[in-house]
C-alpha cells in the first residue's frame, strides 16, 4: 500500500513529538474560573503578537468567528461579507442562527472586496433599512485558493469603515500565511480591525484551538458568549500548552508550504487539460479544475485516493490540495506522479 499523502486541509496536522511534550507538561487549572496559568499565558502571547490588549482561546475558528461577529453587532444588523467567506460558507448559518444578523454578500475575484464596494452596500440611516454594523474580510481567503489581502485595500476598506460608523472583523484563519507570504506583521494587520481571529489547529498544527484578539472590553463579553456557546473549557492548558507551541516553533517553517504549494502547482500546470492558474497560489492552497479532462471528476477522485494522494472538492469540478506540515517536499513530488498517472491517462480535452 502506498502512503497516504494527506492534503485535504491543513486541518490534517498532527502533533508533532516536541508539542506532545509541551502538552504533557502543561501547567493546568479551571479556565472557566480564569485558573488555567498555560491559557493565560497563551492569551497574553497572542495578544502582544497581535499588538491588542486581550485575547480569548476557544476550541475552533468557527467559534472564533461567531463569538466575534455575535460581540459587534446586535440582531437585525446586516454585515458586508464575500459570498465564499467561511463565515458565510461554512458555519452552518451561524450567524443568522446565533447573532440574527443578515449577511450582505458581495462576491470578488479571488474573494478580494474593493473598497468601492464595500462603500456601496453600507446602508444609508433609513428605518427601511437594516443598520450595517460589520464588514468582515478573511485573509488568506480559503475559497479564492489563500489568496492575500493586499494591505492598502484593507486599509481603504477601514477608512471607509470609520467614516461610516462601521465596525470590521478579520477572519484571520490563516493570517500568518499571509504574514509568511508578505512580511507584513501580524500586528500591522491586526491594527485594521476591532476583533482578529486566527487559528492554532491549520498550518500552526496544532491539534485543537484558536484565538480572537480585541480590547479588553469586547474580550470579556466575548468569554460570556463563549460560556453562552458551550466553549468555556476547563483544564484546556493542555490544549493551550499546543498552541503557545505552534506560535513558538511552527510560524517560521510556513515558507516551506507555500513553496510546496507552488511545486504542486507548477506540477499540475504541466499535465494536459488540468486548469489552473498559478498566479492564484500565493500561500499554502492549490485549486485545480478538471472539468476539461474526458475522466468525469467523481472518477478521478477515486482515483486519486487509490493512489493514496488525498484531496477536497470546492465545487464538482474544482479540487483542493492543501500543503502543511505534516507534506515534505518528497510527498509532494510523489503526489505530482500519481496526479500524473491518474489525470494523464485518457486525458485528451473535450
Ligand atoms: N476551514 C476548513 C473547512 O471548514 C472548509 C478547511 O479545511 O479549510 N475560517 C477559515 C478561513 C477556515 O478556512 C476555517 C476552516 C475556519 C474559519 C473554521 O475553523 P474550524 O474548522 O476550526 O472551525
Amino acid at each position: 500500500m502506498k502512503p497516504i499523502i494527506d492534503l485535504r486541509s491543513d486541518t490534517m496536522t498532527k502533533p508533532s513529538p516536541g508539542m506532545r511534550q509541551a502538552i504533557a507538561e502543561a501547567e493546568v487549572g479551571d479556565d472557566v474560573w480564569g485558573e488555567d496559568p498555560t491559557v493565560n499565558k497563551l492569551e497574553a502571547f497572542a495578544a502582544e503578537m497581535l499588538g491588542k490588549p486581550a485575547a480569548i482561546f476557544v476550541p475552533s475558528g468557527t467559534m472564533a468567528n461567531q463569538i466575534a461577529v455575535r460581540s459587534l453587532t446586535n440582531p437585525g444588523d446586516e454585515i458586508i461579507i464575500e459570498t465564499g467567506a467561511h463565515i458565510v460558507r461554512y458555519e452552518s448559518g451561524a450567524v443568522s442562527a446565533l447573532s440574527g444578523i443578515q449577511p450582505c454578500m458581495l462576491s470578488a475575484p479571488r474573494g478580494i472586496l474593493t473598497a468601492e464596494q464595500v462603500e456601496a452596500a453600507i446602508r444609508p440611516s433609513d428605518i427601511h433599512n437594516p443598520p450595517t454594523t460589520l464588514i468582515c474580510l478573511e485573509n488568506t481567503h480559503n475559497r479564492a485558493g489563500g489568496t492575500v489581502y493586499p494591505l492598502g485595500t484593507i486599509s481603504q476598506i477601514r477608512d471607509i469603515a470609520t467614516s461610516r460608523n462601521v465596525a470590521m472583523h478579520l477572519d484571520g484563519a490563516r493570517l500568518f500565511n499571509a504574514v509568511c507570504a508578505t512580511g507584513i506583521a501580524p500586528d500591522v494587520y491586526a491594527s485594521r480591525f476591532e476583533t482578529v481571529s486566527f487559528c492554532l489547529s491549520k498550518g500552526l498544527g496544532a491539534p485543537v484551538g484558536s484565538m480572537v484578539v480585541s480590547s479588553e472590553s469586547r474580550i470579556a463579553r466575548m468569554r460570556r458568549i463563549r460560556k453562552m456557546y458551550g466553549g468555556g473549557m476547563r483544564q484546556a492548558g493542555i490544549l493551550a500548552a499546543a498552541g503557545l507551541y505552534a506560535l513558538e516553533h511552527n510560524i517560521a517553517r510556513l515558507h516551506e508550504d507555500h513553496a510546496n504549494a507552488q511545486l504542486l502547482a507548477q506540477g499540475l500546470a504541466k499535465i494536459p487539460g488540468v486548469a489552473i492558474d498559478e498566479k492564484t497560489v500565493e500561500t499554502n492552497i492549490v485549486l485545480f479544475d478538471v472539468g476539461g479532462m474526458t475522466q468525469k471528476p467523481d472518477q478521478l477522485f477515486d482515483r486519486l485516493k487509490d493512489e493514496g494522494v488525498l484531496v477536497s472538492r470546492f465545487t464538482p469540478t474544482t479540487f483542493r490540495a492543501v500543503t502543511h506540515l505534516d507534506v515534505s517536499r518528497q510527498d509532494i513530488l510523489d503526489a505530482i506522479d500519481s496526479l500524473k498517472n491518474v489525470l494523464e491517462s485518457k486525458s485528451l480535452k473535450r
